[in-house]
């Protein structure tokens, strides 16, 4: 049984379009096939000041690991590749990669190290719109909205605040 997997991919240091895609590189290595890769857009940070602005990205796998066994080797990946620092808090940090998991198929999952849907990517422009360009009639399982719908829904608010 495989899953369709979708992860949000970052980076504001160093070298980002090789970052994004050494990243994708590794991850088609260790999660299974790539089946689609969205453009690599630039974007300011978001959550926090910083002079470095992201560079971001989408990406969707077909995989048959586990839920934690995918944050692991994200996790191993990130520091592969050099990231030293997790954010925490909120208190987000310039880095070389972030990599979280979006969605899992349909799966709802809330543990202490790991919950899917991402909890914010319903709020975050930097992934909404990399996102509805390879997946945008795809359900979010705990808001029932499509990703188009929810990207629409979230510049509307951004545009009112
Ligand atoms: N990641 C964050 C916080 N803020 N802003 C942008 N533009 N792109 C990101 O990937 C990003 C962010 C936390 O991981
Ligand atoms: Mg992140
Ligand atoms: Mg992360």
């Amino acid at each position: 049984m495989t899953k369709r997997l979708y992860l949000s991919l970052g980076t504001n240091l160093g070298n980002k379009r090789e970052n994004l895609t050494r990243a994708i590189e590794l991850l088609s290595l260790a999660l299974g096939k790539c089946i689609a890769v969205s453009q690599f857009i630039e974007t300011a940070p978001w959550g926090f000041d910083s002079e470095n602005s992201f560079l971001n990205c989408v990406a969707a796998f077909e995989t048959s690991l586990a839920p934690m066994q995918l944050l692991d080797m994200t996790e191993s990946i990130e520091r592969g590749l050099g990231r030293t620092q997790k954010s925490n808090n909120g208190h987000y940090r310039d880095r070389i990669i972030d990599i979280d998991i979006l969605l899992y198929g349909d799966n709802i999952i809330e543990s202490e190290r790991l919950t899917i849907p991402h909890p914010l990517m319903h709020k975050r422009d930097f992934v909404l719109e990399p996102l509805a360009e390879i997946a945008p009639e795809t359900q979010h399982p705990v808001l029932h909205k499509s990703i188009k719908q929810l990207m629409e829904e979230n510049k509307e608010q951004t545009l009112c605040k």
